[in-house]
């Protein structure tokens, strides 16, 4: 068993209850926020209460306590909370109240402000072009998320942290391009660029099909080269897996470090840094195409002159002469788990030779 290359169970963080009266003692180093004359903090996130003069948000829609010195770090601990969009803060008593809600615009949800009563919004949903609900959450645009918006989901890794579970979710690895969607399996750090568990998804595609993606992120798919490129940059992307799984669930992965893709009008030629954990069973097969550019039936961009090696596997792939290995040929599934030796058929033959897959898959982890 080689620890290295198998998958190591991860618990899911643990989210706030809103309906559960929670009395906290600051005694914890949070980020420190320092407020400015008018009472918005510095960094813009928080502003005082516009509407509702000499009242603040009812108690009951603030159901966590907190003792703190400052307003900023009222709002330090409201960051931290998943639903919280404002707080009211007490002077005389040293007490901060996270809300789950703002003051609606007909105040229907405030109480008077008691002495030494003031409320304060979250305003950084707005600041991203997002729309605060008085449901107790922000409205995010495609591919932002946190209690206000502020955080720009570059990948998986983002929506995970924020505490979400497995699921397909909006992505903006740059702020320049469109926000798209991606499946991510959050208890392996996932975020997954190709799916493959049946073989009803035809991958005999064109390159405009593997340039924007096919099939249907929620099930089997082809995440795209655009979209797989935009993830791994400006950075290369710590880590592209390849596993395939046999039918009788024995799984084999091959790691390739620092990867990257160039750009269309580089027919998006494969980089990496380093291959990790590729001694058999599953051996390398990326090693001899590093550098190369993708080809498919109507793009042949490989180095078998005249033939396509897409068009003789009937893939798409970053081949050089034709490949030893061919995770978008044709699924088989054989119950025996015998290849066919067909080259259309999906192989890896360095560790692999004889043997077709059930599932094979594709995707962007943080490994080191
Ligand atoms: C997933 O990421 C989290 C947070 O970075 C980390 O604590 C955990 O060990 C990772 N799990 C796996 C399986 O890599
Ligand atoms: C692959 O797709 C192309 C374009 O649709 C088609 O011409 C070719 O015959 C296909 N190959 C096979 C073996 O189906
Ligand atoms: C599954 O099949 C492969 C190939 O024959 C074999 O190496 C592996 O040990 C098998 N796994 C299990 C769990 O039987
Ligand atoms: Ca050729």
């Amino acid at each position: 068993m080689i620890f290295d290359c198998n998958p190591i169970g991860a618990t899911m963080s643990s989210t706030f209850s809103a309906l559960q009266v929670v009395f906290i003692t600051a005694l914890v180093t949070v980020l420190e926020f320092s407020a400015n004359t008018k009472g918005q903090t510095t960094e813009g996130l928080f502003r005082r209460q516009v509407n509702c003069v000499g009242e603040v948000v009812s108690r009951n829609q603030c159901p966590v306590q907190v003792q703190t010195t400052t307003v900023g770090k009222c709002a330090a601990w409201c960051l931290q909370r998943d639903g919280c969009l404002g707080f009211v803060r007490d002077s005389s008593q040293g007490e901060c109240h996270l809300c789950v809600a703002t003051a609606r615009p007909d105040c229907t949800n405030t109480q008077p402000a008691s002495p030494g009563e003031k409320a304060y919004e979250l305003i950084a949903c707005m600041t991203n072009g997002g729309t605060s609900s008085f449901s107790g959450t922000c409205k995010c645009p495609s591919g932002f998320g946190g209690n206000g918006c502020q955080i720009q989901m570059k990948d998986c890794d983002g929506w995970q942290e924020a505490g979400y579970p497995n699921g397909v979710y909006w992505v903006r690895p740059s702020l320049n391009t469109e926000a798209f969607r991606v499946r991510c399996s959050m208890e392996w750090n996932r975020t997954v660029i190709m799916s493959r568990t049946s073989n009803t998804l035809d991958f005999n595609r064109s390159w405009v099909d593997y340039r924007d993606g096919f099939g249907d992120v929620e099930g089997d798919h082809w995440l795209g080269l655009e979209n797989i490129r935009l993830l791994s940059q400006p950075q290369p992307y710590p880590c592209l897996v390849i596993q395939f799984t046999l039918s009788n669930f024995s799984f084999y992965i091959a790691r390739y470090l620092g990867f990257g893709l160039s750009d269309e009008t580089g027919n998006y030629a494969l980089d990496f840094h380093e291959s990790k954990c590729l001694s058999p069973p599953m051996g390398d097969c990326l090693g001899s195409v590093k550098g190369k550019p993708f080809s498919t039936y109507d793009a042949d961009h490989d180095d078998d002159g005249g033939g396509s090696c897409a068009a003789l596997h009937q893939s798409g792939w970053w081949f050089g002469g034709c490949t030893m290995c061919n995770p978008t040929g044709v699924m088989t599934q054989p119950a025996d788990m015998q290849a066919s030796g067909n080259p259309e058929e999906v192989f890896w033959k360095p560790g692999l030779d004889g043997l077709s897959p059930q599932k094979v898959e594709m995707f962007l982890k943080d490994c080191q």
